[in-house]
């Protein structure tokens, strides 16, 4: 069988090298990955392709072995890393749009949850689509939300859970935000695996979103809904 050692990235055609991509972030080989973003770039292919062709669908693979019990948490955080050293190369490619502060959103993954590779994504995008983001980083207690929209006033509140767990959390954080008659001055927006529209509207957030691009269109949808609402 021949070895990755063997392998020539840049002599690939681009279908191999993605499927390459895949085989390598499956066995947590950063230096690879980082290789293969920097050649993807290098042929023209836009940021937003390389993350979801080469690097979402590769994770999508590693998930599927992590829930067949194939691959285990040494071997899965392997892959994390090397596709959150793909990741650094293409942010500051997703940013540089250089567009209007559309709104400010702060987002976290809530308590109990150490996934991030998710929500780091929609930070991303949401920066590149014009959002100022505060990231609270992963396992966010309900005090932590209620600190940030205190100091940071931000129009989106962002919630991300990947454990069936966790995700009741959500609701927690909602629950506190009602109680204190705070909720309606945020757009809340949920997101992460386990969800869904209907999980969403039962914790009483305003949107369910199911990647990074849906995030930054019901983002932008509700914000303008938001301005249209306070200029009537
Ligand atoms: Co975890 N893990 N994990 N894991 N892990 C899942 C989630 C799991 C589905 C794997 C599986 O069994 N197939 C499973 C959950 C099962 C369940 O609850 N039903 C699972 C488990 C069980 C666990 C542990 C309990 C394992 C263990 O310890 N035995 C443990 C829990 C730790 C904890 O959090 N307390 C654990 C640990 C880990 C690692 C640390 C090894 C690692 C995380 C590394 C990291 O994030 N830094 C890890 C990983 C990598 C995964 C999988 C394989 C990949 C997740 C990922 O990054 N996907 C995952 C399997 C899977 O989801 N298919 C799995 C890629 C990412 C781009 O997609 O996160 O879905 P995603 O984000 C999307 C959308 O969901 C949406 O947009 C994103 C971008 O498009 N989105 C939002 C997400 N958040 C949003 C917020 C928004 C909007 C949209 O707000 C506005």
């Amino acid at each position: 069988m021949e070895t990755n050692d063997e392998i020539i990235l840049d002599e690939l055609e681009d279908n191999e090298l993605v499927l390459q991509m895949h085989d390598d972030l499956y066995d947590g080989m950063k230096d690879e990955i980082i290789e293969g973003v920097n050649i993807l770039l290098g042929r023209n292919w836009t940021p937003y392709d390389v993350l979801t062709k080469a690097l979402v669908e590769g994770m999508r693979i590693v998930g599927i072995d992590f829930r067949d019990g194939i691959l285990f948490v040494p071997e899965v955080l392997l892959a994390a890393n090397s596709m959150k050293a793909g990741m650094q190369i293409l942010k500051p490619l997703l940013i540089e749009t250089g567009a209007p502060r559309l709104g400010k959103m702060v987002i976290g993954t809530v308590k109990g949850d150490i996934h991030d590779i998710g929500k780091n994504l929609v930070s991303m995008m949401m920066e590149g689509a014009g959002f100022e983001v505060i990231d609270l980083g992963i396992n966010n207690p309900v005090e932590n939300y209620l600190e940030a929209l205190d100091k940071e006033k931000p129009d989106i509140l962002g919630m991300s859970a990947l454990l069936t767990t966790t995700m009741p959390y959500m609701k927690v954080v909602i629950d506190t935000l009602v109680t204190q008659g705070v909720r309606d001055n945020y757009i809340i927006l949920v997101g992460g695996a386990p969800l869904n529209e209907e999980f969403s509207k039962s914790i009483g957030a305003d949107a369910y979103c199911r990647d990074a691009a849906v995030a930054v269109e019901t983002a932008s949808n509700l914000m303008t809904l938001r301005h249209n609402q306070l200029s009537a």
